[in-house]
């Protein structure tokens, strides 16, 4: 087993990107590192680099992004953490055959190019979990 090397992002699901950005650069002074549309997972997504770590606003693009459900049920607020490893499709493999409930039973494409696979939130006390293998040119 691989242990996650550190966290890669916190994904914060928000109504609305440009208002939601206000908070962050105006009251606590970070830049947006960038916003992308990550259509796979609906949703439009920016960055805001802190440290190491990045703030990962989530934005849906449909009425059936699960972020839009996410936003529905609970309103504003944190929605998942991203773990980074070096081999996310090993680390899914690992999880499977160790017959935890997993979102992914493959790798997707997530923002910047990266792979990614969700655990279950019940697997893991509420918290959602993503997996993050950053791409070769990162
Ligand atoms: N954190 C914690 N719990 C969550 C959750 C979250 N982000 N999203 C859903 N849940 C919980 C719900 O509260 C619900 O719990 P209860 O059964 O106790 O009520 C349960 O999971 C099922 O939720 P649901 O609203 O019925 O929604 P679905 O089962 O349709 O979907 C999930 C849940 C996790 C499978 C779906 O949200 C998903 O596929 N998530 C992974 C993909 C994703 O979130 N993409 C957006 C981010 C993309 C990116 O970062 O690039």
């Amino acid at each position: 087993m691989a242990s996650p090397t550190k966290i890669n992002h916190i994904g914060i699901a928000v109504h609305d990107i440009e208002e939601a950005s206000k908070y962050y650069t105006d009251t606590l002074g970070l830049t947006i590192g960038g916003v992308e549309e990550v259509a796979e997972q609906r949703v439009k997504v920016a960055f805001i680099p802190v440290g190491e770590v990045n703030l990962e606003l989530l934005e849906p693009t449909s009425p059936d992004s699960p972020v839009a459900k996410f936003l529905e049920k609970n309103g504003p607020g944190i929605h998942h953490i991203a773990y980074q490893v070096s081999d996310v499709a090993g680390e899914v493999n690992r999880l499977l055959d160790a017959e935890v409930k997993m979102v992914d039973k493959a790798p997707r494409k997530g923002a910047h190019d990266c792979l990614i696979a969700f655990l279950h939130p019940k697997e893991s006390g509420g918290v959602l979990t993503e997996l993050v293998q950053p791409a070769e040119h990162d």
